[in-house]
């Protein structure tokens, strides 16, 4: 593992307090190197429906670019800090890359009407581990209607997976409709809920005209490579504004 040496003491779970003043790091040789110097890092939002693989992804795409990018992530949970639990759990960053916002309402304002918590969160990565090139916010589960500030983030993914039915792209909505990048995942699961991939495809190009959909099944290929290497494109092309 490349973590670098940082000790506990800056594990904030509310995203509000500020890190002890012992969580400085001791060494930054483990480090990733910087992708640019130039830039600040690519603000990256994960959005969609409970359950629908978007902390998994954010495994994936932790474990693949962590040698690469200088990266951190911000969970969103109502009540709990569960996502960053499991993502420190997984050991996929240091446990100082990793913070949770609990919102105390609807994941959606925090990610999109009162962006405060998610912003400070994001200042206190910035201040503990600068430079950073990938700042990743997930968001708490929620339905279609969920998008990001884009005083938050820079670019966003939208999660969906085949469970909920075939139906579910030709819904639309703003995250479905509008996210730079929609991934269907849980291919694996389609024939058990009768899903047809092919219809999930058709109604997708047709609410995001020519936006980008990738199919995933994290099950079947937990590193998520061509959803890693859209993040890794966005991050090279400097599309951080
Ligand atoms: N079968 C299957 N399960 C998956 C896949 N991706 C995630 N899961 C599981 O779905 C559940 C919810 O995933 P999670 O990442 O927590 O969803 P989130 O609520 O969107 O963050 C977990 O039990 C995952 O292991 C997949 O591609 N296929
Ligand atoms: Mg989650």
């Amino acid at each position: 593992m490349p973590h670098d040496h940082f000790d506990h003491n800056g594990t904030d779970t509310s995203g509000h307090n500020r890190p002890a003043s012992g969580a400085q790091p001791r060494g930054l040789g483990g480090s990733p190197p910087r992708a640019s110097t130039a830039r600040r890092a690519l603000r990256l939002g994960i959005g969609g429906p409970v359950g629908s693989g978007k902390t998994a992804l954010v495994a994936a795409l932790c474990q693949q670019l962590r040698q690469e990018l200088a990266l951190a992530v911000v969970t969103n949970d109502i009540y709990t800090t569960e996502d960053a639990d499991f993502l420190r759990r997984a050991a996929v960053l240091p446990d100082q890359r990793i913070r949770a916002v609990r919102t105390g309402c609807c994941p959606h304002t925090a990610i999109r009407d009162d962006i405060t918590a998610n912003l400070e969160a994001a200042d206190d990565l910035e201040r503990d581990l600068s430079p950073l090139d990938l700042l990743i916010f997930e968001s708490g589960g929620d339905n279609l209607t969920a998008t990001f500030s884009r005083g938050l983030v820079d670019a966003q993914v939208f999660v969906l997976d085949v469970s909920g039915g075939d139906k579910v792209p030709r819904k639309g909505g703003p995250g479905v409709s509008l996210s730079d990048l929609l991934v269907i995942n849980k291919t694996d699961l389609a024939g058990y809920v009768g899903a047809d991939l092919s219809v999930m495809a058709r109604d997708a190009d047709e609410v995001r005209h020519g936006r980008p959909v990738i199919f995933s099944s994290l099950r079947e290929h937990p590193d998520a490579p061509e959803v890693t290497d859209w993040v890794r494109a966005m991050v090279r092309a400097g599309v951080a504004a």
